[in-house]
């Protein structure tokens, strides 16, 4: 089994990988880790523990990090996406268990360090832990076996801006960290996940496995889906993304993916391009790379291993 950890701001979407994830014997899910983004990051906490008391794994430990950039500016949240709880305001019912008291960053670190080239991290969330992480303890960076980030836009548009997606705007200075460190870089950015949406069909056959996860997901949905419904951010009518899904699905199945090795930089001083992915796709780039991009996704199959991974839990 893959040995992960999952640091993540939840956010539906997030709860929509982190169940695919927890019904994936491939994976051993061995914490959780978060950060602020689609919520402060208390309520990503929550959510997180609201997301594995509806697997009913509540084993697995959960730290909370970081409520702020890696430059300390004030955070920027995503509630017309999430709602203001993060989960779609749906009435999801508080955990009744609680995060451990070690802070995330010490926690990424002690447990990458301990097992130098066995951790995936899978980053749904802005990068800062990790950022912080490889600024803490420079043998981060080698030990950490690949990081999976979920963010980027190379040949398609951005979502936070004309030209950045959400969770590396959202940090731009710990995805200038993250990317220019060296680690095993994967990223699973909107380049792929806009070609990932869920069909109404699809979502019909995994609420009729009516179990306790699939109760949970139908409930935290609607809010998503109309929010991007709204946007026109769907290809069909009653679909639905979960940008977070492709990303940790990559971790399960890479050869679902078509990835390419390129030097990619993140913008952090540009007016109109802060967070923006800036891939070197020249022939002879002449510098080295610094990520495996994804730029095709095998959507059919993903989103039903989806479907089958969800109902499983
Ligand atoms: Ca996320």
């Amino acid at each position: 089994m893959k040995r992960v950890i999952i640091d993540t701001d939840p956010g539906i979407d997030d709860a929509a990988a982190i169940l695919m994830t927890l019904g994936s014997p491939e994976l051993d899910i061995e914490a959780m880790t978060t950060v602020f983004g689609n919520t402060p990051v208390e309520n990503c906490t929550i959510n997180a523990l609201r997301i594995l008391e509806a697997a009913d794994r509540t084993e697995i430990p959960v730290y909370e990090g970081s409520s702020r950039p890696y430059n300390c500016a004030e955070p920027v949240f995503a509630a017309l996406i999430h709602g203001d709880d993060g989960l779609g305001d749906a009435g999801v019912p508080m955990p009744s268990t609680a995060a451990q008291p070690t802070n995330a960053v010490i926690e990424l670190i002690n447990r990458v360090m301990t097992s130098p080239g066995e951790i995936t991290v899978m980053a749904i969330g802005r990068l800062t832990n990790v950022a912080l992480a490889m600024a803490v303890e420079p043998g981060f960076t080698e030990a950490v076996g690949e990081v999976i980030v979920m963010g980027g836009a190379v040949s398609v548009p951005g979502n936070a801006s004309p030209t950045a997606s959400a969770n590396l705007r959202g940090d731009p200075e710990a995805a200038d960290v993250v990317y220019r460190s060296g680690a095993n870089v994967v990223q699973i950015g909107l380049d792929v996940c806009e070609q990932v949406e869920i069909s109404l069909a699809q979502q019909e056959e995994l609420w009729a496995a009516d179990t306790k996860a699939t109760r949970f997901m139908h409930l935290v949905s609607p809010f998503i889906q109309a929010a991007y419904e709204r946007r026109g951010r769907l290809h069909h009518p009653g679909g639905v993304r979960y940008n977070d899904m492709p990303a940790v699905s990559y971790g399960i199945f890479p050869e679902l993916f078509e990835c390419r090795e390129l030097p990619v930089h993140i913008e952090i001083h540009g007016e109109h391009t802060r967070g923006m992915t800036v891939a070197n796709q020249r022939e002879d780039p002449g510098e080295p790379t610094t990520a495996k991009v994804a730029f095709g996704v095998d959507a059919a199959r993903l989103t039903q291993l989806w479907v089958e991974r969800v109902a499983a839990v």
